[in-house]
């Protein structure tokens, strides 16, 4: 399972794009992973999440849909991502097949040993950086405590939150086995060319921190 590039989708951000548009366009720029993240209990919701399913399952690549476990179940989708107010991930565990992936957004240490003790595939530091994608963020956590998580965890940890191509090499320096991201690729004309990018610069960043045998392609 390959964390580098893990796309988040927000169809307000997206200059029109909708949110199949999108993650079907980071897959082809090489996003390992597409979270489907929608907002307001649209109806659309289990349409949107069984189309990206059969795109992610075309390419190989892997999907993960946000806080809704049911609908997760229901398109196929490899997991889901929950916050700290969404249910448990061991309570989720109790009813998905074993395999399924649990992603976790955690704020320090102790958020993501306990989620790891609960059963989660992975955690994501929320927000490593300040950002305006997202209203009920605080301030960035910042590389210091991407360090600190990465060292506390066995699982892989990786970082939301205002990354772009200009600061995501230090997040991977500090342990980060990928990033998460929706302006630095949704928001771009380009977007298979803006994941193409940041890929590449997170895959050399971490050839340069693990040696050759980290290197992953499609
Ligand atoms: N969760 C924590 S920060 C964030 C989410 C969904 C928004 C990330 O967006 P951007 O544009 O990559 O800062
Ligand atoms: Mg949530």
């Amino acid at each position: 399972m390959n964390y580098d590039l893990y796309v988040v989708t927000d169809d307000t951000l997206s200059n029109g794009l909708s949110h199949v548009e999108v993650a079907r366009r980071s897959y082809e720029g090489g996003a390992d992973i597409v979270q489907l993240r929608v907002k307001d209990n649209d109806p659309r919701f289990l349409s949107w999440a069984k189309e990206i399913s059969a795109i992610s399952r075309s390419y190989g690549r892997c999907f993960i849909v946000n806080d809704d476990v049911e609908i997760a179940l229901e398109s196929g989708a490899d997991g889901v991502h929950v916050g700290q107010g969404d249910e448990s991930p061991s309570s989720i565990r109790e009813r998905v097949p074993e395999d399924f992936i649990i992603g976790v957004s955690v704020g320090n240490v102790e958020e993501a040993v306990k989620a790891e003790k609960e059963g989660a595939t992975y955690v994501a530091l929320s927000p490593i950086f300040d950002t305006k994608s997202k209203d009920d963020t605080g301030h960035g956590h910042g590389l210091k405590m991407m360090r600190s998580i990465s060292e506390s965890v066995s699982i892989p940890a990786i970082a939301i939150g205002g990354i772009n191509k200009d600061n995501v090499e230090p997040i991977i320096m500090n342990g980060a086995e990928g990033i998460a991201v929706i302006s630095a690729v949704v928001s771009q004309q380009d977007i298979p060319k803006a994941a193409k990018e940041l890929r590449k610069i997170i895959s050399d960043a971490k050839m340069c921190r693990d040696g050759p045998a980290s290197h992953t392609t499609h």
